[in-house]
């Protein structure tokens, strides 16, 4: 055992970036790092001085999959009651904006948990794949579901049935990826985008993320139902009223998150 934290947490700001880290393993999600990864984010999601949340990994992977030794000998009642799985949807539950730094490797879990954020900014050298049919199994943590949305179902089908890796380059043509940036360059990257969002109003951020995520999990009379039902909601804030203001002033607003 060694005591190197399995996630590395560091504020700048508003911004709390996050780093997977057992690189010696290429970050596997271990249940214990995903623990500890649900935690930060939890607690980040409450604290109103973070207004976005950068996720990375440390070395030459983002993560490549679930922890493989820790399920290899399972049976499904154990997968079931551990929470292994079940757990990860409390990552989708964040209200906060997530951004994915992908700096190399996403496959299997990693890849769910990059598409678990909002936005998927990714190294020249970064891979995605959901490879679990190389295993013997498939994705458990929205896979099938979020990537058939991202690529279509036909690249998604192949991609879930050959275990095929796409590239950074591949996967930004497509759609699953915000854009590629060179290796040196893409935390920085990550950071002006968390910077431009976290100027904005944090009630506006809020509401609009979950519109958006209505968008990608339900039909689009829900969808429109929610975006209405926050769009009207946002008129009873401090924040719209500034924000309104400020324009009209000619002035930068000045968000109070009220
Ligand atoms: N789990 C455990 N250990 C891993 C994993 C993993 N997913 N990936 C890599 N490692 C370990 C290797 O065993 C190796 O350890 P050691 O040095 O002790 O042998 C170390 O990381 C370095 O890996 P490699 O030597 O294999 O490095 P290469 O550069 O040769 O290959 C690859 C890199 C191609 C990424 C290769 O490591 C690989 O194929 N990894 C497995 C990828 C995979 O199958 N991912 C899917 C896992 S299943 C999954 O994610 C299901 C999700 C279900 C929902 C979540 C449930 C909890």
């Amino acid at each position: 055992m060694n005591d190197e934290p399995l996630v590395i947490s560091s504020v700048e700001g508003p911004i709390a970036i996050l780093t997977l880290n057992r690189p010696q393993v290429l970050n596997a999600l271990s249940p214990a790092l995903i623990d500890d990864l649900i935690r930060h984010l939890e607690m980040y999601d409450v604290d109103d001085s973070i207004r976005a949340i950068i996720i990375t990994g440390a070395g030459r992977a983002f993560a490549a999959g679930a922890d493989i030794k820790a399920m290899a000998n399972a049976t499904p009642i154990e997968m079931l009651t551990s929470g292994m799985i079940a757990r990860w949807a409390r990552i989708a539950a964040i209200r906060k904006p997530m951004i994915a730094a992908v700096n190399g490797y996403a496959l299997g879990g990693g890849c769910e948990l990059a598409m678990m954020c909002d936005i998927i900014l990714a190294s020249e050298t970064a891979q995605f794949g959901q490879p679990e049919i190389n295993i013997g199994i498939i994705p458990g943590a929205g896979g099938t579901q979020r990537l058939t949305r991202a690529l279509g179902p036909y690249r998604a089908m192949e991609m879930v049935l050959t275990g095929a890796t796409i590239s950074a380059q591949e996967a930004s043509a497509h759609g699953l990826v915000n854009r590629v940036c060179p290796p040196e360059t893409l935390l920085d990257e990550a950071r002006r985008v968390a910077q431009t969002i976290a100027a904005k109003s944090p009630l506006a951020v809020q509401l609009v993320k979950e519109a958006v995520r209505t968008a990608a999990e339900t039909t689009v009379r829900e969808g429109l139902a929610i975006e209405l039902r926050n769009f009207y909601l946002l008129f009873a804030s401090e924040d719209q009223k500034e924000g309104m203001r400020a324009f009209i002033e000619k002035r930068a607003p000045n968000f109070s998150g009220r």
